[in-house]
């Protein structure tokens, strides 16, 4: 069966329709139900327009699998269609990466949503990908264990998200990013093949680990269907510090010290004096402690239980190790739920109240220790040479050299801004993704930080396993028609200019 494009004229869109003159949404209908194959731009609207606004692209229609063998049959049906599909979780992506480009089938995880039961002797779930990481929270929750991972986007984010952009979020510094969790996964090759491997034995040694190849893929080696999770005690007792310090290089004096000190670090997140004015502004919050300080550093302690004893003096343990500090220039302790959930509210209201200043680039970025502090320090100066007029508002975990760059007034030049901000920090040893991914965002810039070899090789693996490139076009790598790789003049440079 051989897929032609004719003109729906109907509807003024283009559609694919195979030799017999089935439509592929017809086709999709009948695996899936009709009420989930949506062509109406109405209903696949809120599908083309990523969390930020910055990334859009009309698909030819979004489907909603149910079951994994509703993934093998889309799949298929797409293949037969030369269709390209790209797979969409909680659609809370920063870098464009579950964004249709143009014309792609638009894969929607959001139904392989079970919820498996939790194995308490293993510590481990297996849930659907997409469950969202709120819905897995306290379905472990119940059970009184918890994951390794948690964010901002918790109630939207789902898992399989999580894993293909190998999410990292607020407690690396103690759990590991998402690709830590997994124990074992399910997912769909193009070729409609199921990689199933979800046992999760502690210990396995029997050749390529998926659950490494696919964490971080974004969506385009395979599809995920399902993940088999790592389960922590849940925490008996937490305390949150808010700390004032006098910059940066204090802020991450305090985050050796602490990691140091508190084997119970959960957390290292830090901001900045013109990060905190926007939240306040928007949040109408009032100012966290007495006066301003020019850096913040949020810090979380956890302690398991023991038994059914709720460990105590949570809130002592975190003053004892904050006390005495040169680097503390005022600090408030806190244990109670809400008290913690308001101190975290000045971190996590960053993305929202930058937004409502105006559309940031938005560049996530990692920098080695020794690199960190000179770079925040330059970066004003640095954005202003690309945009003039613009400012950078920064913040992230501090723990892991994980900074988000937001940078407002620059959304005319942010090819500009964002070739000079990502050249400096390969420059200074660092990487130009963190944990948001690559997307459709960065391919222009994946030489800064991957090597001629590693790209090719990583062609290669995308070959072998999605042979047509039929998965994620223009995500991650160049799409086989190029797509991806003009996404900058300016950021196009010779392989050579990469820094190892
Ligand atoms: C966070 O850490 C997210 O809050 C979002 O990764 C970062 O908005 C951003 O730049
Ligand atoms: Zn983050």
């Amino acid at each position: 069966m051989r897929a032609l494009r004719v003109d729906d004229g109907r509807r003024r869109r283009w559609r694919l329709v195979d030799l017999c003159g089935v439509s592929l949404d017809t086709e999709l209908a009948a695996v899936v139900g009709a009420e989930h194959v949506l062509v109406d731009p109405e209903l696949t609207a809120s599908y083309e327009t990523d969390w930020t606004g910055r990334f859009h692209g009309k698909c030819q229609l979004v489907v909603r699998p149910s079951t994994v063998a509703d993934v093998v049959e889309v799949l298929a049906a797409c293949r037969r269609a030369g269709a390209m599909v790209v797979v969409q979780g909680g659609n809370t992506g920063l870098v464009g990466g579950a964004t249709p480009a143009g014309g792609e089938v638009l894969l929607s995880t959001t139904r392989l949503r079970g919820l498996g039961p939790v194995d308490p002797a293993a510590a481990a779930v297996t849930v659907g990908a997409g469950a969202t990481l709120a819905q897995t929270q306290s379905h472990v929750g119940a059970c009184g264990l918890d994951l390794g991972i948690d964010l901002g986007s918790r109630d939207s984010a789902t898992i399989g998200g999580l894993v293909a952009t190998n999410a990292g979020g607020e407690h690396v510094v103690r759990r590991g990013p998402m690709r830590a969790q997994v124990l074992g996964l399910e997912a769909v090759l193009s070729s409609g093949q199921v990689l199933s491997h979800l046992g999760g034995l502690a210990k396995e040694n029997t050749g390529y680990d998926w659950v490494g190849l696919l964490s971080g893929s974004e969506g385009t080696l395979a599809v995920v269907t399902a993940a088999r999770l790592r389960l922590f005690p849940a925490a008996g007792a937490r305390a949150v510090a808010l700390v004032g310090c006098a910059g940066v290089d204090a802020a991450m004096d305090l985050v050796d010290v602490l990691r140091q000190r508190l084997p119970s670090l959960e957390a290292a997140e830090g901001f900045f004096s013109a990060g905190l004015a926007l939240v306040l502004e928007h949040s109408g919050l009032p100012e966290p402690l007495q006066r301003r300080h020019p850096a913040y550093l949020l810090v979380q302690t956890t302690t398991p239980k023991t038994g059914s004893r709720q460990p105590a003096g949570a809130d002592e343990e975190l003053a004892a190790a904050l006390e005495g500090l040169d680097q503390v220039a005022d600090a408030v302790v806190v244990t109670e739920p809400g008290s913690r959930r308001g101190l975290w509210r000045y971190r996590e209201a960053h993305t929202e109240a930058i937004s409502a200043a105006g559309v940031p680039v938005k560049l996530d970025v990692a920098l080695p220790r020794r690199a960190l502090p000179a770079f925040v320090d330059g970066l004003d100066q640095l954005v202003a040479g690309a945009a003039p007029g613009a400012r950078a508002v920064v913040f992230g975990h501090l723990a892991e050299g994980n900074l988000h760059v937001n940078i407002l007034g620059a959304a005319a030049r942010s090819e500009v801004v964002t070739d000079r901000v990502l050249r400096a920090v390969a420059a200074a040893g660092g990487s130009i993704s963190a944990e948001h991914g690559v997307g459709r965002a960065k391919v222009g810039w994946l030489h800064l930080s991957r090597s001629p070899a590693e790209l090719a090789a990583m062609a290669a693996v995308k070959s072998a396993l999605d042979p047509s490139w039929m998965l994620g076009p223009g995500v991650l790598l160049p799409a086989r028609d190029g797509t991806g790789a003009g996404i900058s003049a300016v950021a196009q440079r010779p392989a050579s200019d990469h820094p190892a």
